[in-house]
């Protein structure tokens, strides 16, 4: 109850926090994106878990809410300042919810318009389960929001359902690769050929795939090695508040 409470007076009152993860083009090791990520306050000086606050949100009926906040601050956060410190997009994840309401898509557009940032410096991160529940609605909001140039990408691929296959029908542009498959690349075989398989997919399918979770020098290499073209992990940088981002942006370019 007393996250809840926090919660709601941090939405309304604005001091709940958008926090950033830059993910690194490899092939000239500049930081292209960033993913936005909750980060709720607790009060003490630290934070709750995104996890809790996200599944707290959607048991409480809060999530679209939520979700319209995090979109607002991070295309904010784009326009007055990603787009001069070098960022050629910003990811912002959805839930379920967001993205199966009726008229998602003209509601995310409009958020978008309003913040003033250009649909073409957006990525929207989805799960695969939307997909599995209602590919026909996700699709017909999801092929509204590529038309203006806004990039969907798979969060989470490479574990429960994913089935290679049925790439080549996706409305989507980008697969991010779950850190449980990253941290197994190094160990087994298997699921390196796993990777590579996806990446070749990918490529096939005309989309981009972003590793997540990378941590080690040796994961860093052996994603490289395996085709992956993006990474996102603590081996380069860790979820860090606006004000940090801006720092560390401006001491690497
Ligand atoms: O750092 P991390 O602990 O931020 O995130 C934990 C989980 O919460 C991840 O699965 C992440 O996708 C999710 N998450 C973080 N921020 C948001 C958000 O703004 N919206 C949604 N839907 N999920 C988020
Ligand atoms: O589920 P999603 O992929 O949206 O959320 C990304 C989550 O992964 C966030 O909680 C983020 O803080 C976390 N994360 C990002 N990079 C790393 C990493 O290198 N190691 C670990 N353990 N977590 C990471
Ligand atoms: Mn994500
Ligand atoms: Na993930």
């Amino acid at each position: 109850a007393d996250v809840l409470r926090r919660l709601k007076e941090s939405i309304q009152q604005g001091t709940l926090e958008v926090w950033y993860q830059p993910i690194v083009l490899l092939e000239n090791g500049g930081y292209s994106a960033a993913e936005a990520l909750v980060r709720l306050p607790d009060g003490r000086g630290g934070y709750f878990s995104a996890g809790q606050v996200i599944s707290l949100a959607e048991r409480n009926g809060l999530v679209e809410e939520l979700g319209d906040y995090v979109l607002s601050r991070a295309c904010a956060f784009m326009r007055t300042q990603g787009e001069r410190l070098g960022l050629r997009r910003i990811s912002v994840n959805l839930s379920v919810q967001q993205l199966l309401v009726g008229n998602s898509a003209d509601h995310l557009l409009a958020l978008i318009e309003a913040s003033g940032a250009d649909t073409g410096r957006i990525t929207l991160e989805i799960t695969e389960s939307v997909l599995i529940q209602s590919l026909d609605r996700a699709a017909q909001a999801l092929d509204k929001l590529r038309q203006t140039g806004i990039h969907i990408a798979l969060d989470d691929f490479g574990v429960g359902y994913s089935s290679l296959n049925y790439l080549s029908n996706l409305p989507v542009d980008i697969l991010k690769i779950d850190r449980s498959l990253t941290k197994q690349i190094l160990t087994s075989p298997k699921q390196y050929a796993l990777l590579r398989s996806i990446v070749e997919m990918a490529a096939i399918n005309g989309l981009m795939v972003v590793a997540e979770g990378v941590e080690t020098r040796a994961e860093q290499e052996a994603i490289a090695s395996a085709g992956v073209q993006y990474i996102q992990g603590y081996y380069y940088a860790r979820p860090m508040a606006e004000k940090e981002l801006k720092q560390f942006l401006a001491e690497k370019s």
